[in-house]
C-alpha cells in the first residue's frame, strides 16, 4: 500500500503543476447503435470503411492485437518518409487495450475506427512536423508536435515521454510516437471520465487503478 500510495503521490505531484483542461483528447466512441440501423444511416465513406473493416477483422468481426499489427506494417511499408523500426506485438497489444471500451480484447468497428481517425490524423501532424525531413520527431519537434494533437504538456512531461518512447538520441521514430499518442489519448479521456466535477483532481481506490493501469 505504502508503494502505491507513493506512486500516485509522485504521479499527483507530476501533473498538479498542468491544467487537464488545456487537454483535447478525442471524443469516446459512440454507443453502440443496433446494425441495421447503423447500415441504414451511414455515408458512403463509412460504407466504404465498414467493407476494408470486415475485410481486415475477418470472422469474428473484431481485429486481434495481430491483426492490428499486420495492417499497420502493412501500410508504413509503403510510407517511406515514415521512418520505423515497425509496430511490436507488444505496443499493439497495448494500443488495443486502451482503444477497447467494451473490454472484449480486440477491437470491434466503432473502437477501430476511432483508433484509425486519430492514428490518420496524428500521421499528418507527424509529417508536417518532422521539420527538418528526417523521418523521425526530435525532441526540439516533439513539443509542437504534440501540441497540434491536442496535448500542451509542460517540459517534465515532455522530457519522460523521451526517456520513455524516444532513442538514445532523443528521436522518436513513427510507431513509438504513435503508441505515445493513444496511449495519452487514452489516458486523458480516462481521466476526464473520472473527474467528474471537473476539478481537475480525480479520486481512485486501488481497484479501479490497477484496471486502468494494468489494460494498457
Ligand atoms: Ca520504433
Ligand atoms: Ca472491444
Ligand atoms: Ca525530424
Amino acid at each position: 500500500m505504502f508503494l502505491a500510495k507513493r506512486l500516485i503521490g509522485g504521479l499527483i505531484d507530476v501533473v498538479g503543476n498542468i491544467d487537464p483542461n488545456q487537454f483535447l483528447p478525442s471524443d469516446p466512441p459512440p454507443p453502440r447503435r443496433p446494425m441495421a440501423y447503423a447500415e441504414q444511416n451511414e455515408s458512403d465513406e463509412e460504407r466504404q470503411f465498414r467493407k476494408v473493416f470486415q475485410q481486415l477483422a475477418g470472422d469474428d468481426m473484431e481485429v486481434s492485437p495481430n491483426e492490428l499489427m499486420n495492417i499497420l506494417n502493412k501500410i508504413i511499408s509503403r510510407h517511406g518518409d515514415l521512418k520505423t523500426d515497425g509496430f511490436s506485438i507488444e505496443s499493439c497489444r497495448s494500443m488495443v487495450a486502451v482503444m477497447d471500451s467494451d473490454s472484449s480484447g480486440k477491437l470491434g468497428f466503432h473502437e477501430f475506427k476511432h483508433l484509425w481517425n486519430n492514428i490518420k490524423k496524428w500521421q499528418a501532424i507527424y509529417k508536417q512536423y518532422d521539420a527538418d525531413r528526417s523521418g523521425l520527431i526530435s525532441a526540439n519537434e516533439l513539443p509542437a508536435a504534440f501540441k497540434a494533437a491536442g496535448f500542451p504538456l509542460n517540459d517534465q512531461l515532455f522530457q519522460m515521454i523521451t526517456r520513455r518512447y524516444s532513442d538514445d538520441n532523443g528521436n522518436m521514430d513513427f510507431d513509438n510516437y504513435i503508441g505515445c499518442l493513444v496511449r495519452l489519448d487514452a489516458m486523458c479521456r480516462a481521466f476526464k471520465t473520472l473527474d467528474k466535477d471537473d476539478n481537475g483532481i480525480i479520486k481512485v481506490n486501488i481497484q479501479e487503478w490497477l484496471q486502468l493501469t494494468m489494460y494498457s
